[in-house]
């Protein structure tokens, strides 16, 4: 797993594998983070890509934006296909039938496809320990249909199917932990990523393809559209949302918690809901509950990364101290 690409500016490869001419909305974050993830695929990639905006818009037919083999499954299947591509192409190469290359297998679904209707199907692929990277490209809501809820909705966002009046908030639950499900399955890699941060993200998923094993990456993918903002501060979100502590970074290698950014001075909430009409009805009170919700799940994140840190000084002495005895 050290042995990763670094992504640094000029160092980006200019080939897009995602091309140009799709019909993403206007400032879409979501074709942006697709668009640089595939910047860190190399060309032996198999892409496995559940129904949903990313589908939609990059393959129309008889067009298609993807430079890379490329299949399109259901909703709930993404990553029992990606398993069995993966397993076709173990026997494949035992059998000295396949290609000669390393070839990876990569699953990519919204957020619907992976918290709701895909979770059981990806449990199933990622405890079963196939070597493939699944991402999940989180724009909190099922948008391709017409931005209904997911339980990746954020507690408080008003959507078509949670709409926010005298009788409801909006969304009336917490965002799932999606990262932190795929963390319980005991996977060596688990990581947050957000294309605000281009080269963190790049890094992250450069160094997951290089998992031999699977590898959870939750990227989040502001849309526009659903958080009914201009199309030209996606980029400002994307770094709200971080700076905020509302999705922080990090990584979880092999059990291991490491922030990738660091934010002991948060920006309040507000900051961030105030630039989406999906916020705007939230009380002070609603926004209070919501800020002290972020300070706690933030801080326990801190503190898993730290028990990270003290674990590895650990080892790092004790393999000292054995060095000693054995020399
Ligand atoms: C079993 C099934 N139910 C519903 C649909 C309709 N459908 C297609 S895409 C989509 C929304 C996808 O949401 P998400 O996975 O979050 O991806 P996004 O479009 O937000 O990127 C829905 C409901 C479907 N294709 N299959
Ligand atoms: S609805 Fe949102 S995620 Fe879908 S293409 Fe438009 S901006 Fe992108
Ligand atoms: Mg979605």
């Amino acid at each position: 797993m050290e042995k990763y690409t670094v992504y640094a500016p000029r160092l980006i490869p200019k080939k897009e594998k995602f091309a140009p001419g799709h019909r993403a909305c206007i400032g879409c974050g979501e074709a942006l983070a697709v668009r640089l993830a595939c910047k860190a695929f190399n060309e032996n990639t198999v892409v496995v890509n559940a129904t949903g905006c990313m589908e939609i818009v990059a393959s129309q037919l008889p067009y298609t934006s993807w430079r890379l083999p490329w299949i399109h499954t259901l909703f709930e299947n993404t990553a029992a296909v990606a398993s069995g591509v993966e397993a076709a192409l173990k026997v494949m190469k035992r059998k000295g039938t396949g290609p000669k290359a390393a070839v990876k297998v990569i699953a990519i679904a919204g957020d619907g496809g992976t918290s709701d209707i895909g979770l059981q199907a990806l449990s199933g692929a990622l405890e079963r320990g196939h070597n493939f990277l699944y991402i999940c490209f989180d724009n909190e809501a099922y948008m391709n249909t017409g931005i209904q809820r997911s339980s990746a909705t954020p507690f408080g966002a008003a959507t078509t199917t949670s709409p926010a009046g005298k009788a409801s908030i909006g969304q009336f639950s917490w965002k799932k932990n999606m990262p932190a499900i795929a963390v319980a399955h005991d996977i060596p890699y688990v990581a947050t990523a957000c294309p605000s941060y281009p080269f963190d993200m790049m890094n992250k998923v450069a160094k997951a393809i290089a998992v031999n094993g699977p590898a959870y990456l939750h990227v989040l993918s502001v849309c526009p559209t659903g958080w009914r903002c201009p199309g030209d501060i996606t980029v400002r979100l994307g770094r709200l949302a971080v700076e905020t502590g509302i999705f922080p970074l990090y990584e979880v290698e092999n059990g291991e918690y490491k922030m990738s950014v660091e934010t002991p001075h948060q920006r309040p909430v507000q900051d961030y809901f105030k630039l989406q009409g999906r916020f705007r009805h939230l009380s002070e009170a609603d926004v209070i509950l919501i800020q002290e919700r972020v300070k706690r799940e933030y801080e326990k994140l801190v503190e898993k990364a730290k028990n990270g840190r003290k674990s590895e000084r650990a080892k790092t002495e004790s393999r000292a101290n054995t060095d000693q005895v054995s020399a």
